[in-house]
């Protein structure tokens, strides 16, 4: 059976309580803690450092993951691993050397996740590199900001890049990341994505708990899987 993971964007949790609130993720269903590293230059904004992976390394279990929204990840990866970062998310528009670069985090002891700016086409990617990665993030937002609007065109890439994992026969999980919610769930899900990363549309939100939020994203998906099957 196809499996659905939902993983949690922490840039859009209150700073102030972020213990207490990947604790309660956890709780709630949560398997993954989506860091969003922002640099200033490769999005017009920062976000998160290696001193916050590191100072909540101890209130979880789950794995944490460094999305590398920044110029140069390569400068960056002892440093992550260091603080405790599992999963390392590099951008494939932002470094000179993607191959190399997923065998010097998978050396240094995280797996590494190929990210994908909203505009970077899946043929940019090469099997080559494909096959060096655990995961491909596709961000289905712009980089940098919470609460921006899912970018359809993003639906069509996922399509494509789950079709070349199909048919190299490697394990590749692919991740949607930007404006995922009820409405965008099935069309990520459909096009293959099977990490699902919550922000302020689908898990941070007033109306529900975060256990109500996790359990109706996995719904939603789940129900998108089966309609596959009967089309
Ligand atoms: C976007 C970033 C994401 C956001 C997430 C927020 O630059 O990589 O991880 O934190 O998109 O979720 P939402 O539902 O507000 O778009
Ligand atoms: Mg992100």
């Amino acid at each position: 059976m196809k499996e659905i993971f939902i993983s949690a964007s922490l840039a859009c949790a209150d700073f102030g309580h972020l213990a207490d609130t990947i604790q309660e993720l956890e709780e709630a269903g949560v398997t993954l803690f989506h860091f969003d590293v922002v640099d200033g230059h490769f999005a017009p904004t920062f976000i998160m450092g290696p001193p916050v992976l590191a100072s909540l390394r101890k209130y979880s279990q789950v794995p944490f993951e460094a999305h590398l929204a920044c110029w140069h990840p390569e400068r960056y990866i002892e440093q992550f691993v260091e603080a405790g970062a599992d999963h390392i998310a590099y951008h494939l528009e932002a470094t000179e050397r993607p191959e190399s670069l997923a065998d010097v985090i998978r050396e240094k002891g995280a797996r590494p996740v190929l990210a994908l700016r909203p505009e970077t086409p899946a043929e940019a990617v090469s099997d080559m590199l494909l096959e060096k990665v655990d995961m491909v993030l596709v961000l289905t937002v712009h980089p940098g900001f919470a609460g921006q609007r899912f970018i359809p065109e993003t639906v069509e890439k996922i399509r494509k890049i789950a079709q070349r994992i199909q048919s190299l026969g490697i394990h590749c999980l692919i991740e949607a990341d930007g404006n995922i919610c009820e409405d965008t769930v099935p069309k990520v899900v459909q096009a293959g994505a099977r990490v699902l990363i919550g922000g302020t549309s689908g898990l941070f939100r007033k109306d529900r708990s975060f256990r109500e939020s996790v359990a109706a994203l996995k719904k939603r998906a789940y129900e998108a899987l089966e309609e596959e099957v009967e089309v």
